[in-house]
């Protein structure tokens, strides 16, 4: 029972939180349940033989046992599985593009963090984001899957099965929520130093308020002059980063236009908190290894103090 407790949570496929997570789960009960009964069944044969202490069985008897219990029973039970996950496979398939009817969210690995992309009517994409996915409660949302650097994967065990993001290649995937909450995905293969650092948070939301989100994103952030915007701009952050509302776009790293109302900043490194994005700032070295961010521990703590505390406040 204690074990049984990890299965639980917010990443976990014991736990689905989605249609594919659900049929995924399905398929492991029933091998579970599948190996369990021949395990037992196998054992108990096994005690029962050894109980009898027979006279050595003829070569006749032993071939039967062997044609039935080695060749046919193996044959008809792998058959069944394979019916059964034949039977699953449309349940867990990709729809296209054009079949899905909200677009396609577009996302890339990228060494250590995901950038991701809402679409838009027109086939353009409708505003840029980072490191945390929303999608609306029971509509199927279709990923387009892409990496710039080396191959990642792609990952909500709440929600579904695992996808591969391979360079050069879009691989496309379809996850149905059905519970509101809160997930997390892991990158699920190894990419590099900071790898282990390298999540997104996955929110699920009511219809209406998924819509007050993106509307909120696609307004962006008005470019006031306030002193933690001058900052980032004096100090070159908008070479990299983009800051809608603010020239120049900079379009290599992480999108920080409403950063404030993500789950964690680092790719789930940290929590989100003005104290962690300026340590953040200060040094990204020493929170991911290899992250492609240099330190910024030159700049003064106050004007670091002053940065965290505006982008903090991006809601
Ligand atoms: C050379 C390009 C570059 C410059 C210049 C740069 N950054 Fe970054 N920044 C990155 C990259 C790449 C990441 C993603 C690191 C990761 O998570 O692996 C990042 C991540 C961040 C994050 C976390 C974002 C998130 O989604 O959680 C913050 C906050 C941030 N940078 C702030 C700044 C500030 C403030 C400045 C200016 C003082 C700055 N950066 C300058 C490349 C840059
Ligand atoms: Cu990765």
């Amino acid at each position: 029972m204690l074990l049984l407790a990890g299965c639980s949570g917010r990443q976990s496929a014991l736990d689905p939180a989605g249609e594919e997570a659900e049929a995924i789960y399905g398929l492991f009960i029933v091998l579970v349940i599948g190996g369990g009964v021949v395990w037992l069944a196998v054992t108990a044969l096994f005690i029962h033989s050894a109980r009898q202490r027979q006279a050595p069985w003829t070569a006749e008897h032993a071939n039967r046992l062997i044609a039935w219990g080695g060749v046919a029973f193996p044959s008809v039970v792998l058959l069944l599985l394979l019916g059964y996950a034949v039977w699953l496979m449309p349940a867990i398939r990709p729809w296209t593009p054009a079949e899905a009817r909200t677009g396609a969210i577009e996302v890339t690995g990228e060494q250590f963090w995901w950038r991701i992309r809402y679409p838009a009517l027109n086939g353009q994409y409708a505003f840029e984001t980072a490191n945390e996915i929303r999608l609306p409660l029971g509509r199927p949302a279709t990923f387009l899957l892409k990496a710039t650097d080396v191959i990642h994967s792609f990952w909500i065990p709440s929600l579904g099965g695992k996808m591969d993001m391979i360079p050069g290649r879009t691989n496309i995937l379809t996850l149905t929520p059905t519970r509101t909450g809160i997930f997390r995905a892991p990158c699920a293969e190894f990419c590099g130093a900071s790898h282990a650092y390298m999540a997104f948070s996955v929110v699920v939301m009511e219809e209406s308020d998924f819509d007050t989100w993106s509307r909120r994103q696609v307004e962006g952030h008005p470019a006031t002059p306030e002193k933690g915007r001058l900052l980032i701009q004096r100090h070159g952050c908008l070479g990299c980063h983009a800051l809608r509302g603010s020239e120049p776009r900079g379009g290599t790293a992480p999108d920080l236009t409403l950063i404030g109302a993500r789950q964690s900043i680092g790719a789930g490194a940290l929590a989100n908190t003005p104290d962690n994005i300026a340590r953040f700032i200060r040094s990204p070295s020493s929170i991911k290894p290899g992250a492609k961010m240099p330190d910024f521990d030159m700049v003064p703590e106050s004007d670091i103090a002053e940065i965290a505390r505006y982008l903090g406040g991006l809601k």
